[in-house]
């Protein structure tokens, strides 16, 4: 079957990724609708030789559209989301709004497609340093059984936003040409620099993304009592974000089943060969479909412990390829069906 399917934000940072991909993956449409604000309505988008006006994101647009892609933050979610499942649409939604309600079911479809049956009209997708940190994790959960975990992220600036990667251009411009900066998106320089904040700070000092990471975890992989404990950084890169991880498991771990665990995994490439210094770079796994996992060592501060290193595309697999990826899958296996039958 093929569907009419809508991208909701669609001339943010994810919704262009999501365009680009719906073509080139070839997903089954009949009919693409583009929308956005009302700032946005009559914008003309190209893509794959076809041109597409974008329409304003309003109650009353979802009436004929099978699966809607929300990319334009938690505000557009909770405004829209209930007329879209109202209309029969399904929602594969990609801001933070809906992720830990117990009925939206919140997937990476390498780990709980399961879930995607569970669903009452809207499925969430995790956070990108989530997403990359697990593609990692998971397959050496499934091999050692995971107890607990630290990490550092190394967050590329494309996940504030278009607007955060043209700041680092501009700041770079202006520091090679002894220009002064100017700082409007971060409250620190970000060009040559790391700010050790994403996301607001809670009560507890953890950042939001912090928080976000362990709550997803708990949720994605089904241990609702693991420990987490992470540090979210803003580093000068563009696309891609990184994850230093270290975790403890329940069974005695090796270096060389570790290797084969991520090797095995669909979501995972293994790159991690010290003597020809391999390991994985965010500029290397920019626009990847894989995360890249690698720096795999034994622990040395926990029982049972590993160390390992994984960068993968925030705006992929952290946002749109998953997102993707899940209608793709529900797709195939017919939990999703167009509303109205192809013409004979
Ligand atoms: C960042 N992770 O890199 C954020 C962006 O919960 O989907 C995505 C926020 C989210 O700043």
């Amino acid at each position: 079957p093929s569907f009419t399917v809508a991208i909701v934000g669609a001339t943010g940072a994810v919704g262009q990724e999501l365009l680009q991909l719906l073509h080139q993956r070839k997903f089954p449409m009949a009919t693409l609708r583009l929308f956005a604000s009302a700032r946005s309505a009559g914008k003309v988008v190209e893509c794959a030789g076809t041109r597409y006006t974008v329409e304003e994101a309003k109650p009353g647009v979802f009436g004929d559209v099978d699966v809607a892609f929300f990319a334009a933050g938690g505000s557009v979610t909770r405004a829209l989301a209930p007329d879209a499942v109202k209309a029969g649409c399904l929602v594969i939604d990609k801001s933070s709004a809906l992720r830990m309600q117990p009925d939206v079911p919140l997937v990476i479809p390498e780990i709980n497609p399961e879930q995607l049956r569970t669903h009452r009209g809207i499925i969430a997708n995790p956070n990108c340093s989530t997403a990359v940190t697990l593609m990692g994790l998971w397959p050496l959960h499934q091999a050692f059984g995971l107890k607990r975990y630290f990490a550092a992220t190394y967050q590329s600036v494309s996940g504030t936003g278009a607007e955060a990667v043209r700041e680092l251009d501009a700041q770079v411009h202006a520091l090679v040409n002894a220009q002064p900066v100017v700082k409007k998106v971060y409250p620190y320089q970000i060009a040559f620099n790391c700010i050790p904040q994403v996301d607001t700070f809670g009560s507890d000092g953890y950042t939001g993304e912090e928080n976000k990471m362990m709550l997803e975890s708990r949720k994605i992989m089904g241990l609702p009592n693991l420990k987490v404990s992470t540090t979210c950084v803003r580093v000068p890169v563009v696309r891609a974000h990184s994850i230093a991880v270290n975790a403890e498991f329940e069974r005695p771990v090796s270096v060389e089943a570790a290797r084969k665990a991520i090797a095995e995994f669909p979501g995972a490439e293994l790159v991690d060969d010290q003597a020809g210094r391999k390991y994985p770079t965010p500029l290397d796994f920019s626009r990847q479909v894989k995360c890249g996992v690698g720096r795999i060592r034994i622990d040395t501060a926990f029982d049972n412990g590993l160390a390992f290193w994984v960068s993968g595309d925030n705006l992929w697999k952290g946002a749109a390829l998953n997102a993707l990826q899940n209608a793709e899958l529900m797709a195939r296996e017919g939990l999703l069906k167009p509303k109205k039958k192809a013409a004979a």
